[in-house]
This record gives C-alpha cells, sequence and structure tokens, in this order.
C-alpha cells in the first residue's frame, strides 16, 4: 500500500509541512507530485468490488485520516513554499548526503535483503547481516523507530544547530526563572529517554534547571522499570536530586499524564516535553525570557524532525499551530504581522500549541492545568489553547526556542486514534465553543442530537469557564483565528443515496479531478456532502475555512456529468451551483432546472447524470432543526 509506507500520521506532533516541502524538492513538478500521493491513495479508496470487505474498510478509515492530514500539509506546503524560497536551500543541505545516497550508485550488498518492504531498510541497514536484520526489524515493528540505532548512538550526540544565525546573537538576563522538564512517556525505547534526558542536561544552564520529572504512563514494556530506575539514580549520583520518576499504576492517557508531571513540578515555568525528543542549543533561554517578561503566554518551541530510521535531524521551517474544523492539529503559514517585524527571533502569535509546551507553573494551574477528561490521545491541545486565549492568556511559538522531535513510522500500540479524538473533539466543543460548537459535528459527520458519543462529565469544566469569566469562542475566531469560517445555513449532511439503491453513495471521485461519481457507501469523508439552505451543495470533506475553498456540486450546463468546482470561484463566475433539494425529493438545479439522477451502467453499477427530471428522490443521513422533515411537499 502506497500510503503506509510513505506517509506517517502526525496528530499534534510533527510535522508533515516539511516531509511535503522535501518532497516537492524531490519531484519539481506539484502536479507530479499530488498525482503521486492523492491520486494513488483515492484509487485505493475507489478499488473494485470484490475487494470489498472488512480489510478494505478498515484500512479506509485509517486512509481517510491521513488524506486529511496530507491534503492540509500539502495546501499549507504549496503555500509556505513561496514564502520560504530563500530557506529552502538550507534544508536541502541538510538532506544532502541521503538524497546523494539514494541516487548514486548502489553498493553491492553484502548480505540479502531480508524486509526489502519494511520502512526501515529503505535508507539504512545495507550492511548488516541477516541476524541483525531480524532484530532490527523486530524492534522497529515494536517501537515504529529504530531501537537497533539508538541502541549504538551515542546519549550525548551532537546534532546540527538549527536555529537561524541572528538567535545566536539574542543576550538573556542572568536572573532567568527556573525550570521543570518534564518528561512523558509510554513504552518507549530506554536509549531514547536516556538521549532526551542527556540533552536537557547538557543543554541547559544547569543554574536553571531545577529538575526532571519522568512520568511513566503505565507502560508494559520491562526494561523501563528496572533497568531505567538503575540509569535514573546513576544521574542522581552525578547531578543529586535532579531526577524523578512517577508512574502510573494504570493508563491514563496523555492529558492526565502531563496533570501528574505538572503537580510535581516545583520550579517556576514546567517544560512538558514528549520524551522521544533531543532538545537543541539554546532552547530554554527564549522560553524563560518570554515567560519572565509575560507569564501568561504558553509557548511553543519549533520541532525538527529525527528520522525514525537514520536518527538524522533536519531542519523544519517555522509554521504556526492550527487546526481544522475536526480539531486535527496542524501547521498554518506565518502571520502577515510577523513578518512586518522583520525580526526572526520575534515570538509568532499562534492560535494552538501543538504537542510540547511551556508555561508559567502557576498561571497553568491558574487556568485548569490540562483537562483530565480527554481521554487516550488528541484534542487536548486544543483544548488547552481555546482555554488559554479565551480566559485571558495567549499563545507563542519561539522561533529560537528548537527541539529535534523523533516521528514514529508507526504508533507501536494498536490504537483507532481517529475514534478518540472524535469524542475528545466533542467535549472541546461542548465547552468551548458555543454556538459554533455545530461545525465540529458536522466535520465529524456526527449526528447533533443523540450522537451516542459519550464525551464525559463536562460540569467542572463549563464550572471553571464561568469561574474565570472567559471569553466566547465568537470572540476567538474574531481575534486570534479568523481563518476559520463558521457556516450556519447547513441544513442536511452525511451521505447523499438515492432511493434507487441504497447501497451507493454520492461520491467525490478520484482526486485529482472533479468528476463526482456514485460509489459503494462507506461514509468517510470523500462521500460527506452539506447541503445549505441558500442551495450549495458542498461534497467532500468539510473545510469551511477563509483561505481554502469547499467544493460545490455544479451543473456545467451541458453535457452528462456534473463537476465540482471551488465554490467561491463557481460563485464568482456565476456557474450552476444551487440546488432545490428536501429529504426525500428531487436534486434539482436552480439555473438549468435539470436532476441529479442515477443510471445503470453496462458493468452492472450506476453512473451519476443529469438529466430531464425523471423523478428520481435522494435521501440525505443528517438533517438540522427537522428541516424537510414535517414538510408535506
Ligand atoms: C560524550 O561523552 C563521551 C564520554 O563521556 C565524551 O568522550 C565525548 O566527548 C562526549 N561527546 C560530546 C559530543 O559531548
Ligand atoms: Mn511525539
Amino acid at each position: 500500500m502506497i500510503y503506509g509506507r510513505k506517509f506517517r500520521k502526525v496528530l499534534c506532533i510533527g510535522l508533515t509541512l516539511v516531509i511535503a516541502v522535501n518532497l516537492l524538492l524531490a519531484f519539481d513538478a506539484k502536479g507530479t507530485l499530488q498525482n503521486l500521493i492523492l491520486g494513488g491513495a483515492l484509487k485505493e479508496l475507489h478499488s473494485p468490488l470484490s475487494e470489498w470487505d472488512g480489510a478494505v474498510l478498515k484500512r479506509l478509515s485509517r486512509l481517510e485520516v491521513e488524506l486529511q492530514h496530507l491534503e492540509e500539509s500539502m495546501k499549507l506546503a504549496l503555500k509556505q513554499q513561496e514564502r520560504v524560497n530563500n530557506t529552502l536551500k538550507r534544508v536541502t543541505d541538510i538532506q544532502k548526503p541521503v538524497r546523494a545516497k539514494l541516487s548514486g550508485p548502489r553498493k553491492r550488498m553484502p548480505h540479502m535483503k531480508l524486509f526489502p518492504d519494511s520502512p526501515l531498510f529503505k535508507q539504512w541497514g545495507e550492511d548488516l547481516s541477516e541476524a541483525q536484520q531480524r532484530k532490527a526489524q523486530d524492534l522497529f515493528q515494536k517501537f515504529g523507530y529504530n531501537v537497533y540505532l539508538s541502541n549504538q548512538l551515542p546519549l550525548n550526540r551532537t546534532i546540527p544547530d538549527t536555529r537561524d544565525s541572528r538567535c545566536l546573537q539574542k543576550t538573556y538576563s542572568s536572573q532567568l526563572p527556573s525550570l521543570s522538564v518534564i518528561l512523558i512517556f509510554m513504552d518507549e525505547a530506554l536509549s531514547i529517554i536516556q538521549r532526551a534526558i542527556t540533552s536537557v542536561i547538557n543543554r541547559t544552564p544547569s543554574p536553571l534547571l531545577k529538575e526532571i520529572i519522568l512520568v511513566d504512563d503505565f507502560s508494559s514494556n520491562g526494561e523501563l522499570k528496572v533497568n531505567l530506575d538503575e540509569k535514573i539514580k546513576i544521574y542522581n549520583q552525578k547531578y543529586p536530586g535532579l531526577l524523578k520518576i512517577i508512574r502510573h499504576a494504570e493508563r491514563k492517557g496523555l492529558a492526565q499524564a502531563r496533570n501528574t508531571g505538572w503537580k510535581a513540578a516545583t520550579a517556576d515555568v514546567v517544560a512538558i516535553l514528549d520524551a522521544h525528543i533531543e532538545v537543541n542549543a539554546g532552547w530554554a533561554e527564549p522560553i524563560l525570557a518570554r515567560i519572565q517578561d509575560d507569564r501568561t503566554v504558553i509557548v511553543s518551541p519549533v520541532f525538527d524532525n529525527i528520522h525514525f530510521d537514520t536518527f538524522q535531524v533536519s531542519r523544519y521551517e517555522l509554521a504556526v499551530d492550527g487546526f481544522n474544523w475536526e480539531l486535527w492539529c496542524r501547521y498554518d503559514p506565518l502571520p502577515q504581522a510577523w513578518f512586518d517585524l522583520r525580526d526572526v527571533t520575534a515570538p509568532v502569535k499562534s492560535p494552538s500549541i501543538m504537542g510540547i509546551l511551556a508555561a508559567d507553573r502557576l498561571f497553568l494551574g491558574e487556568i485548569g492545568s490540562l483537562d483530565g477528561g480527554m481521554l487516550v490521545y488528541g484534542g487536548e491541545n486544543v483544548e488547552l489553547s481555546l482555554r488559554v486565549w479565551q480566559c485571558g492568556g495567549k499563545i507563542e511559538v519561539l522561533p529560537c526556542s528548537r527541539i529535534a522531535h523523533l516521528e514514529r513510522s508507526h504508533k507501536p500500540y494498536a490504537l483507532d486514534l481517529s475514534s478518540a479524538l472524535k469524542r475528545n473533539a466533542l467535549r472541546v466543543a461542548e465547552v468551548w465553543m458555543d454556538e459554533y460548537k455545530d461545525m465540529v459535528y458536522l466535520a465529524w459527520n456526527v449526528p447533533l442530537q443523540d450522537s451516542g458519543i459519550d464525551y464525559g462529565d463536562i460540569s467542572s469544566r463549563v464550572a471553571l469557564r464561568e469561574k474565570l469569566k472567559c471569553k466566547t469562542f465568537d470572540w476567538y475566531l474574531k481575534n486570534v483565528y479568523p481563518a476559520l469560517r463558521p457556516i450556519h445555513n447547513i441544513v442536511g449532511y452525511g451521505t447523499l443515496r438515492n432511493a434507487l439503491d441504497d447501497n451507493v453513495c454520492l461520491d467525490q471521485g478520484p482526486v485529482p479531478g472533479n468528476t463526482p461519481i456514485m460509489h459503494l457507501c462507506h461514509g468517510f469523508s470523500p462521500q460527506h456532502v452539506y447541503y445549505h439552505l441558500t442551495g450549495e451543495l458542498y461534497v467532500g470533506h468539510l473545510v469551511a475555512e477563509t483561505n481554502a475553498d469547499d467544493r460545490c456540486l455544479t451543473d456545467p450546463g451541458d453535457g452528462e456529468k456534473p463537476t465540482l468546482e471551488p465554490c467561491s470561484k463557481a460563485a464568482e463566475k456565476g456557474l450552476h451551483l444551487y440546488w432545490d433539494f428536501k429529504p426525500g425529493k428531487a436534486v434539482i438545479n436552480r439555473g438549468t432546472r435539470r436532476c441529479l439522477e442515477i443510471k445503470k451502467d453496462p458493468s452492472g453499477g450506476y453512473v451519476l447524470v443529469l438529466q430531464t427530471c425523471t423523478g428520481q428522490v435522494w435521501g440525505i443521513q443528517h438533517t438540522v432543526r427537522n428541516w424537510g422533515r414535517n414538510d408535506s411537499q
């Protein structure tokens, strides 16, 4: 499968942007790239019927999630590419060794490649014996990164200093606040955690580093028990009292693990990090200085990428942290106001944080630390971000503070992350998003009433919001994140099925491409439609943003086939994008009066056509506020 091999799911941690930028470099034509990735993935979505079974469905759910990420990063990458042309050269330089190896003449393999399809051996491991390959592959399967290599690399290895040279000229007060570093982990390799600890000790000024707190969210691998305790003892012999470890007696999830670390911390400032990181030179001073300056700022360092196979570090471009209406985290372009400052070291105002953050310890407590009701993984960063902004704080990315972060090739534990995120997203929506919460339900294609999804007890979080006298989500949208554009007149959404056969659904069709089709129903976002009271019919994943377009079903006026057009362009050009529709009725174009209908094709499937109405009717999965229900027409 082209997908799983090439791309990794990144939730709020890790950066697809530069992966995409690097790919742009590798295949210079943008079109080729999109074809390769999106086209390839979508071809899978439209695989022949015979393949249609449980396994395919399962893969689809993963594919869908990853696709959306990819789409987002692609958009961002293309946008950012114009802005970063000058800095791209540097990325290329860092990448050179890898790319040279790829294109250069291949060495004769001394050993047979036992796992030619494993991502681990794409760029690494040519000289390994068969026994070594087996060992490395086993560890890779278990952890999702190259533990075999990690175990050989020095714990105190040097990594490239990825800061802009202007960061090196900054000076900081000699009276900075003290720092507690909290490292959260669950089933991490021991050498990875040790390297994180070593980097923190070596690259944080020792008078400022008060403690390192490890939080183990109930790991299952044995080496993290006695062996880790041994290592901690050795560190503490050299640096008395520096390391502490707290172990959960059951799995509590990311948000509660962070809270555990925060509660145990005693320094002025807490930095809450993953344990699969290496902090870079000078990472702490900008954080401490900024928080000393303003205790209500929650700061995010900039991530670089530690490759999961080679452990090489490549530099990621600066971006701000955002999210879409499903509350998936993603990277957004830098704001114009920051460019106007003409200072590459200046903090960047950010709508959200990603997986790592630093904050004034007491301030983080005053605003409610993390929501312990967030389960497993996902959503907790957006929750904290809305709370920080709405309740009187701010979020900034600090360009001079950089942390190299290991992006796994796969998650070692079999979790359906999207169902956890969906549940957590509804929780965020219910507590923080007021009348805009519907957008989250729409984006996830969940019914507004009786969703059947248990987002837990929110009463204490609602009480916190009242106690802190927090601002509305409307304020947040207008003042912090205007890129999100709520829509108020969607009255029907979900899958759209013709009464002739409800096994097939309207589907956006292959991408790239703009021809919708009928396809067996799977209910993932390529089959989501959003019908507006004003007549637009969006097809595909809900975007609803100012700088990106949803796609509208359009009657081109001639021929049989409807098309999908970017809605704002279609409206500008006066295309026929408005439809009359009610549940259980025909879908009729307001301009051409042609009907959206289906026709059996010779192979036994259905094709979607525009034709003189023959009386075919359609049903839509969900309706808003009983739209169309009691309509006798
Ligand atoms: C790492 O530690 C070893 C052994 O203590 C030492 O010899 C080496 O110089 C260190 N390397 C770096 C980059 O600090
Ligand atoms: Mn991580």
